[in-house]
């Protein structure tokens, strides 16, 4: 599929991190993990750590996004072609949770696919918190200072 670049403006890379711990002291983390995107953009993850890797699961991402999976302790880039929900996890540690879910265009059509994935163990259930968290961001008003009362 080809994707024109005159479509789009000017297109972002987007750089996410691999951490053993992050500022709030959690461990084994994405930096980022609601990822906000537009078709375009390039989504970077960055081997801060050691020992983790980031790929794409399988059947959950849009259909026609490539799918990517970064080797371990290497950093991995891809493009976003599709609008729409792609899960994100760290092979080693998806069970403890170290996953992260792309949003981009502000669709969130594909939820339902994103939740049937079957993430093992903390990272299903990160998942799902922000699928809803997802849901929520794109049900909100764009100008929350129009809504004075
Ligand atoms: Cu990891």
């Amino acid at each position: 599929m080809l994707v024109s670049s005159a479509a789009s403006a000017v297109a972002d890379i987007i750089e996410v991190e691999m951490l053993n711990r992050n500022d709030a002291g959690e461990r084994m983390v994405f930096s980022q993990e609601l990822i906000r995107a537009e078709v375009g953009d390039t989504i970077r993850f960055i081997p801060t750590d050691k020992s983790h890797n980031a790929q794409s699961v399988r059947d959950a991402l849009p259909e026609g996004q490539e799918a990517f999976r970064g080797r371990l302790n290497e950093a991995v880039e891809y493009v976003v072609t599709e609008a729409g929900l792609t899960a994100v996890v760290c092979l080693p540690h998806q069970s403890m949770g170290m996953v992260a879910l792309v949003v981009v265009g502000d669709d969130v059509s594909n939820a339902e696919q994103i939740l049937d994935a079957r993430i093992p163990g903390k990272g299903g259930d990160k998942i799902e918190a922000l699928v809803e968290e997802a849901r929520a961001m794109v049900a909100e008003p764009v100008n929350e200072a129009d809504q004075t009362s």
